[in-house]
């Protein structure tokens, strides 16, 4: 339904309310403009505080992504050898009703046989109905393998919750009163624009910027100050924060002992990490943790108010869950909690009132008890046989919103098994991406612009709605509508899969959010405290910041937050010296946009960053290609010569299509499987490598 008309001669101009699906903390308001049917812009909602009218660079092309020469647009079925991405057109019919035989005759062979069909997904879209809605309605009434969803956040998402009880915490609005802000692990112009603008606001008004990134990154450019340390260092550099905070006595005694729990065995334990032995683990000086404590203890007297932004970067290693155990627990120790514009921010996801089992019908499982499977793990997974421990080989595979041949772990391995014969493969999907080319069916999905949804945030506490501003192109169908029709197909009848888009909408948040206002104005404010644990009331099971967690201690594991290494920690190989980490380019996100050609030209061509120092030890010139390599991999891409990278930390940016990678691989050739500490998560920035000339030739 449009929101304003604007009717001049006789061509018709409307406004369409909607939301950005990215994964993207910000959950952008949009506006799209269509003439005649035709979307030819989309803008940034002024009306929504947080979006402020402003859309980043990659989203503001969202038109150019939607009518792609490349979408989708008809169903297709695989012609040549596994991975050539060669396909002829079929009717929809005829790909449901293929596809439902082939999964019905997995299932039908054994009680517990539909255990061998996956679905694989992730956050191509945050939207709760086209992400996990009728998919999961449909995969539970199957009994399928039940995903494990891993990929991103996991780890962090454990921490935090360990610590204060859920993925809570400050409201964004309010770092722009902050005095000081900590960005942790986080580059913020890229990733988080929409929290850079408050910080900016902060920034004029006099609060100072520290950013702790071993990259010096676009906002470490902008910060004050940038900390640069080694990776998966952060616990270390906490400790050793706090072991200050307590000698020098910068602490909120009456909050210490009114609102946490296990405050003397941490203490025990921080006292153990002077700044010295910190700086040795982190790569950095004795004398910046002591400034950065100095710093962050101030408030105590000053009682100006003192936040962290932290974001998952830093919790893609071994230890990242101890990380954010770490860092979430030192706003307790100097009381800034007591003010709003103090605290931390990681994740606003769990102030959402999502009714998920009316979304996702886990009971439509009945008496089957699935295994789960960990998305991180997937080449593992895809390669191993069957076993009374595994149970079933995966036989088939249904993936949609994610792109594992791009994204997930140790790609060679995801490669071999998406290569396997007897797989059966079906891939929802906007275009052909690598993981496209290994389907049996590749099925076209609409865009955001041509379907209803719903979403929540993990960055701010809006709700918004998405409508439909054009219909969908070609023959492309909703992810709902194409598990609705395969449904239809296997012959499920419960009601459930007929509900329709905007029921579901409806469903998402029930009666707590009134959705008559998310039809008027497109975003809801969900109503959270203004300085939430103020007077503590943390949603841990004590109701205290739990620094030790009995939950954790019950499980064997240390009930204290501890610096844990790296699997692969920096100078610790001979031969792979390097360690890689791999964050995201501004102008993609994850592997989506790498095919939009203006934002391509932004980005140029996979690249390896280096310090001068590193190249000058290895004969590289800048502009050299080079080969990226360790134990599991290698890829070849362009060395960038700069000071964004310290010595002995090397970046491969963005997660590039490998198909437009030199050999065909990216930056996930080298990553591992090795999981962390907490939340079963992968490790992509705990990877150490070498880097030698490339030649010209293949690799
Ligand atoms: N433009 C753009 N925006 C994105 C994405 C994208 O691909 N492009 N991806 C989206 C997704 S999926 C997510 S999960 C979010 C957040 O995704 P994040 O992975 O948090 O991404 P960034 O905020 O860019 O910050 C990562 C920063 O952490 C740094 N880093 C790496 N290792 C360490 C470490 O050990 N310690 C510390 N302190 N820092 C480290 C990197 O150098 C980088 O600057 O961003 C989302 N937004
Ligand atoms: N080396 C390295 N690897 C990483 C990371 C890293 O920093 N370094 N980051 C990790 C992180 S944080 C994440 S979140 C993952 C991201 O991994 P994914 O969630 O797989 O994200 P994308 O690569 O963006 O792929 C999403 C796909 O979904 C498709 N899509 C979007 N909307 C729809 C829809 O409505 N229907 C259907 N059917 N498809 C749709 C898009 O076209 C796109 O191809 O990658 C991880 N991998
Ligand atoms: S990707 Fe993030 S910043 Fe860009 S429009 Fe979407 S929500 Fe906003
Ligand atoms: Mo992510």
């Amino acid at each position: 339904m449009p929101s304003n008309h604007q009717p001049q001669s006789g061509v018709q101009t409307t406004q369409v309310l909607g939301a950005c699906p990215h994964d993207c903390p910000d959950t952008c308001s949009m506006l799209t403009t269509v003439v005649d049917g035709v979307a030819t812009k989309v803008q940034g909602n002024p009306a929504h505080p947080h979006t402020d009218g402003v859309l980043c660079t990659k989203v503001s092309r969202y038109t150019e992504r939607t009518y792609h020469p490349e979408r989708l647009l008809h169903p297709l079925k695989r012609v040549g050898p596994k991975g050539a991405g060669q396909f002829e057109r079929v009717s929809w019919d005829e790909a449901l009703t293929d596809i439902a035989s082939r999964l019905t005759a997995i299932a039908q062979r054994s009680p517990n046989a539909a255990q061998a069909i996956l679905p694989y997904s992730y956050a191509g879209t945050m939207g709760l109905v086209q992400g996990e809605s009728i998919s999961a309605r449909f995969f539970h009434r199957l009994g399928a393998s039940l995903l494990d969803r891993t990929i991103c956040a996991s780890a962090g998402a454990e921490g935090l919750t360990q610590t204060l009880g859920g993925k809570v915490g400050m409201r964004v609005e309010f770092f722009a009163e902050s005095k000081l802000i900590l960005i942790w692990g986080s580059n913020s112009i890229a990733s988080n624009l929409h929290f850079w603008r408050y910080a900016q606001v902060a920034k004029r008004h006099g609060a100072k910027l520290i950013c702790i990134d071993p990259r010096k990154s676009e906002t470490a450019d902008k910060c004050h100050e940038h900390i640069a340390l080694l990776p998966g260092t952060d616990s270390a550099l906490a400790l050793a924060m706090m072991h200050e905070l307590i000698t020098h006595d910068w602490l909120d005694h009456d909050y210490l002992a009114q609102h946490t729990l296990g405050w003397d065995l941490l203490r025990e334990r921080a006292l153990q990490w002077t700044p010295e032995r910190a700086a040795q683990v982190c790569g950095i000086t004795p004398e910046q943790i002591r400034a950065l404590a100095r710093d962050y203890g101030a408030s105590v007297a000053t009682q100006a108010p003192t936040a962290i932004r932290m974001n998952y970067g830093l919790q893609r290693v071994r230890g990242g869950g101890n990380a954010v155990r770490l860092i979430a627990s030192l706003p307790a120790l100097i009381g800034a909690w007591r003010h709003r514009a103090g605290g931390v921010l990681l994740s606003s996801s769990s102030q959402f009132p999502i009714d998920r089992a009316a979304l996702e019908r886990p009971d439509l499982l009945g008496q089957q008890t699935p295994r789960t499977i960990n998305m991180s793990t997937i080449g593992d997974d895809l390669l191993r046989p069957a076993s009374p421990e595994f149970g079933p080989a995966i036989e088939a595979l249904i993936v949609y919103n994610s792109n594992p041949l791009a994204v997930a772990p140790e790609s060679a391995k995801v490669a071999q098994g998406f290569a396997r014969e007897d797989l059966f493969t079906v891939v929802l999907e906007h275009f052909q991406t690598d993981t496209a080319d290994y389907a049996d069916y590749l099925l076209p999905a609409t865009t955001q612009l041509e379907h209803w949804d719903v979403h929540m945030s993990y960055g701010h506490t809006d709700a918004l709605l998405n409508r439909p501003a054009i219909a969908p192109l070609g023959e492309a169908k909703p992810n709902t509508q194409i598990f609705r029709e395969l449904a239809q197909h296997m012959g499920f009848t419960d009601p459930c899969f007929t509900d329709t888009d905007e029921a579901l909408c409806r469903m998402a948040y029930g009666q707590a959010i009134d959705f008559e206002v998310l039809l008027k104005a497109g975003f809801a404010t969900v109503h959270t405290p203004e300085a939430p644990f103020a007077q503590g009331h943390f949603p841990t099971p004590s109701g205290k910041c739990e620094f030790y967690s009995a939950r954790l201690a019950a499980l064997g594991l240390d009930g204290l937050p501890d610096h844990v290494p790296n699997y692969e920690a920096a100078n610790t190989s001979a031969s792979y010296p390097l360690a890689m980490i791999s964050p995201p380019a501004r102008n993609f996100l994850n592997s989506s946009f790498v095919n939009v050609k203006s934002l391509r030209d932004i980005e140029g061509e996979p690249l390896l960053e280096m310090h001068p120092a590193d190249a000058d030890a290895r004969g590289l010139q800048n502009g050299d290609v080079v080969r990226v390599f360790n134990g599991r991999g290698s890829y070849r891409c362009k060395l960038h010569i700069t000071q964004r990278a310290r010595t002995g930390v090397v970046h491969g940016m963005g997660i590039w299509w490998r198909k437009l990678g030199l050999d065909g691989k990216n930056v996930n050739e080298v990553t591992s499987q090795n999981l962390t500490d907490l939340g079963r998560a992968p490790t992509f920035y705990d990877c150490l490598v070498e880097v030698a000339h490339g030649g010209q030739g293949q690799a």
